[in-house]
């Protein structure tokens, strides 16, 4: 067995005061970097954005938070966020980013939107993480971060698709909860074998 320990978009615009704040996203870091260093493999993930990236909702002439369709299916429209080059897009100043292995960008592609960490939201477009994790021969994953209702959980239910034995530390991660998501995420990641620690 080979673990690694998965953190996904630790960053600013995540965060209170950012553009797309998860309430209380601050709070994790602590939990978040004391998690760090008890697993062979630590990676990151930084979600990073083209200023053009149609999931963000000024690019449609959309309200934030309204849905429209993507060829790929529908797609929640988000205000700009972690805009690549940003500060909204650099990590929490407190997260430690030194134990990372890889830190491992996402999202961009401007057509495209990624939250899982593994495929971009058309369900196909892989990011290389299981080619990563798979040559360190890394079986098992931990998963922490922002946001649980929809980063932290479509990289874990796409994780146990691979065939990783996935759980997901509850504590260390907060959820935007738009329209009853976070209650489904949970309900889907417990269906899928996801344990909640
Ligand atoms: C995320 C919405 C848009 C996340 C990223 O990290 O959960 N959510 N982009
Ligand atoms: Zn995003």
């Amino acid at each position: 067995m080979t673990t690694a320990l998965i953190v996904i978009d630790m960053q600013n615009d995540f965060c209170p005061g950012g553009k797309l704040a998860v309430a209380e996203g601050n709070l994790i870091v602590g939990e978040i970097n004391a998690l760090m260093g008890r697993h062979e493999v630590t990676v990151l993930t930084q979600d990073w954005h083209p200023a053009d990236h149609q999931s963000f909702a000024s690019n449609h002439g959309a309200d934030p938070y309204s849905l429209t369709q993507m060829p790929y299916g529908p797609q929640v429209l988000w205000p700009d966020h972690c805009v690549q080059g940003t500060d909204g897009a650099a990590f929490h100043p407190e997260l430690a980013t030194d134990p990372a292995d890889l830190v491992l960008r996402k999202g961009f592609r401007p057509a495209i939107d990624s939250y899982s960490a593994f495929f971009e939201n058309d369900q196909t477009t892989p990011t290389g993480l299981h080619g990563y994790l798979r040559e360190r021969g890394v079986t098992d994953l931990t998963f922490c971060g922002l946001a649980l209702d929809f980063c932290v959980a479509w990289s874990a239910l796409d994780a146990v698709k691979l065939g990783y034995k996935v759980a997901v530390k509850r504590s260390a991660c907060r959820g935007i909860d738009l329209d009853g998501s976070l209650e489904a995420a949970l309900t889907k990641m417990d269906a899928a074998g996801i344990r909640l620690i």
